[in-house]
């Protein structure tokens, strides 16, 4: 088998653009902007989500995967329409290739949370009331953000309230144990995220890589800082301005890794299309208009070059 992590480039090549939120919006905005255009993925500092509401929520995935066994697989299931569940990435068809070393709790709630968390595992006892806060405030820090972006781009400043952010949020809790064989066994494979945009709380320990000009760019963070990036629903509503970028998680020998994701996601029924404000003569829609419901059917399939399966080519045709 070879080497499935691809070639990297030696780190601090590229780094993560560094996003304060406490600087002025129309600044922030740019900043914003700037970022989704050239790399597709940013960090966000200074965010207003207290270092204790943090804290908190990592003890509690710590606390989760620390519980016997037999408290997690009552979760599990193998059904990926399954809302709320516990699974292996040794559970993922990869045609033979490979298995992907993760554990994952994937928990799914409207917004507001409401009666979901009923439907979220009961231990250990304070995880509802933990996740539940950390998805309100974290959702609330995403919708900020698409605010900011929405002044600099010119859009009504509630663009993303409708369908294309209320879907149900999804939120899950990764975790990549070491791996004796970090060589052939890869944490998460190459993907674009199918939902509107992703925050990552990502722990110190390092495997996250974008894709930077066909090499692989690690990751690095700022404490407490949140990853963003886009999604590919984002990348088609603003025809291809905004980039939604590949990434892919390694493994390493000596030590797990753990991150939590919070996904902003559109409705099932929502278009998801380029938007006429990106439209013009000299600027053709690059992508057909499918419901989110398809969309997301159409990306179950992990492979490379995601994107250009909805692109659009000139006898209006799309690429399968
Ligand atoms: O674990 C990570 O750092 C990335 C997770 C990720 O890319 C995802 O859940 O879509
Ligand atoms: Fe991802």
């Amino acid at each position: 088998m070879g080497n499935l992590q691809g070639e990297s480039l030696p780190d601090g090549v590229v780094s993560l653009p560094v996003i304060d939120l406490s600087l002025g919006r129309a600044e922030v905005g740019r900043a914003i902007l700037n970022a989704g255009k050239e790399i597709g993925f940013f960090q966000v500092i200074n965010h207003g989500i207290s270092d204790e509401a943090i804290r908190d929520m990592e003890a509690m995935c710590e606390e989760y995967f620390a519980m016997p066994e037999e408290d997690r697989l009552c979760f599990h299931s193998d059904d990926n329409g399954k809302p709320n569940r516990f699974f292996s990435g040794s559970t993922y068809e990869t045609g033979g290739a490979c298995k992907y070393w993760f554990d994952c709790l994937r928990l799914t709630s409207t917004f507001p949370i409401g009666d979901s968390k009923e439907d979220w595992p009961e231990k250990p006892k304070r995880l509802r009331e933990v996740f539940g806060r950390f998805a309100e405030l974290t959702r609330g820090m995403g919708m900020e953000l698409l605010r900011l972006l929405c002044e600099a781009m010119g859009l009504p400043l509630d663009y993303f309230e409708g369908g294309l952010g209320n879907g149900n949020m999804a939120m899950t809790l990764n975790r990549y144990p070491a791996c004796p064989d970090p060589g052939t066994m890869i944490g998460l494979p190459p993907h674009c995220d199918r939902n509107l945009l992703s925050l990552l709380l990502p722990s110190t320990v390092p495997g996250l890589q974008f894709s930077y000009n066909g090499k692989w760019a690690n990751v690095e963070t700022l404490p407490n800082a949140y990853i963003v990036n886009f999604g590919l629903p984002l990348e088609v509503v603003t025809n291809g301005v905004l980039r939604s970028i590949e990434h892919q998680v390694v493994t390493n020998r000596t030590h797990a890794r753990r991150s939590v994701g919070l996904f902003i996601t559109p409705a099932p029924d929502c278009l998801i299309g380029p938007a006429k404000e990106f439209l013009s003569k000299e600027k053709p829609a690059r992508y057909r208009a499918v419901t989110y419901d398809e969309f997301y059917r159409m990306h179950s399939v992990v492979k490379h070059g995601l994107s250009s399966v909805l692109t659009i080519n000139a006898d209006g045709s799309h690429h399968a």
